[in-house]
């Protein structure tokens, strides 16, 4: 499959400054040139760069929160068009972040994809945190706290996409390496059905049998995989370059194994690599490290071994 980069300078979302900088460093850090070693078809799109979708906030009930609403709502709708457009094309596309809210746009855009195809979309969702707050229940109002829950319709976020858009069914998102939820976040998730591994079952459970579990459940539905890997689901000894580190996250052998596994499934459709912050980055290293990854899931190994089937 031809590979298609989209680069989203998106920083609106977190409450700090510096993703705006992160699809520059992973161009640098030579995501483009892994790729094509690997053998793949690759077309960077460049950065998006669309207007602002001003009027929205007067939608929002009191006590609710959505910082930088136009911003965000503008990047959601150009994401989710131009991958949308990437999937319905043939490719595979790869976002190249950007802060997390990028994720509203990205999943939203392959939810249609998978939609048109009458397929189910599955995503894995790979961070220290949930994100599954709504504009109710967010406590800061960071819009890169809410993307689960945007598209699985509960972060009460209309007028940014069509009210009719395919959604993202709850059960059908696996969450590994959380180690932050918001305490109505919590319940949030138990509610709506989300599948948790947090750090706990990571240590117990290791990471094969948990990819497993989940290839297992995309496979029985004949799904199309969404990957999203957020920095900070390393953990910060390993990728420093991100602006809500979290101690005791994975390490570089637990992302490498997924990414691995994921490639050998051959079930992914789509990645998002996001909240990449150059200006904390220690010269280069969690840029580096996500382009590791990246070349991991499209099949870089370290020795050739015979394909295990189920
Ligand atoms: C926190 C932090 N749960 C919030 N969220 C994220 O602001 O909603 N940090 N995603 O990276
Ligand atoms: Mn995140
Ligand atoms: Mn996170
Ligand atoms: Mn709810």
């Amino acid at each position: 499959t031809p590979v298609t980069l989209i680069g989203v300078p998106l920083e609106e979302g977190s409450g700090r400054r510096g993703c705006v900088m992160g699809p520059t460093a992973l161009r640098i850090a030579g995501v483009d040139r892994v790729l094509g070693e690997l053998g793949f078809s690759v077309t960077d799109k460049g950065d998006l760069a669309p207007k602002p979708v001003e009027g929205l906030e007067a939608q929002l009930s009191p006590g609710c929160q959505a910082k930088n609403l136009a911003a965000v709502a503008g990047f959601t709708r150009a994401i989710e068009a131009a991958t949308f457009e990437a999937a319905q094309a043939g490719t595979l596309p790869i976002l190249l972040g950007g802060d997390h809210a990028l994720s509203m746009g990205s999943v939203s855009g392959m939810a249609r994809h998978a939609a048109a195809l009458g397929r189910p979309l599955f995503v894995l969702w790979l961070d220290a945190h949930a994100d599954f707050n709504s504009v109710e229940t967010s406590p800061s109002g960071n819009m890169h706290g809410m993307p689960v829950a945007f598209f699985c319709g509960e972060a009460g976020l209309g007028g940014i996409l069509p009210e009719d858009r395919p959604l993202v069914d709850p059960r059908r998102v696996y969450q590994v390496g959380i180690r932050s939820v918001d305490a109505r976040e919590r319940e949030e998730v138990a509610e709506h059905g989300v599948n948790v591994y947090d750090m706990r079952a990571l240590d117990e459970m290791g990471a094969s049998a948990i990819i497993r579990e989940i290839l297992a459940a995309v496979e029985a539905e004949d799904g199309l995989l969404h990957v999203s890997l957020d920095v900070d689901f390393l953990d910060p000894d390993v990728a420093p370059g991100v602006g809500t580190t979290v101690p005791g996250g994975a390490t570089f052998r637990e992302a490498h194994l997924i990414m691995e596994m994921l490639c050998d499934s051959a079930r992914a459709s789509s990645l998002d690599l996001v909240e990449l912050n150059p200006f904390l980055d220690d010269r280069g290293k969690s840029a580096r490290i996500l382009v590791e990854l990246t070349a991991s899931l499209f099949g870089r190994r370290i020795f050739d071994r015979p394909t295990r089937s189920a």
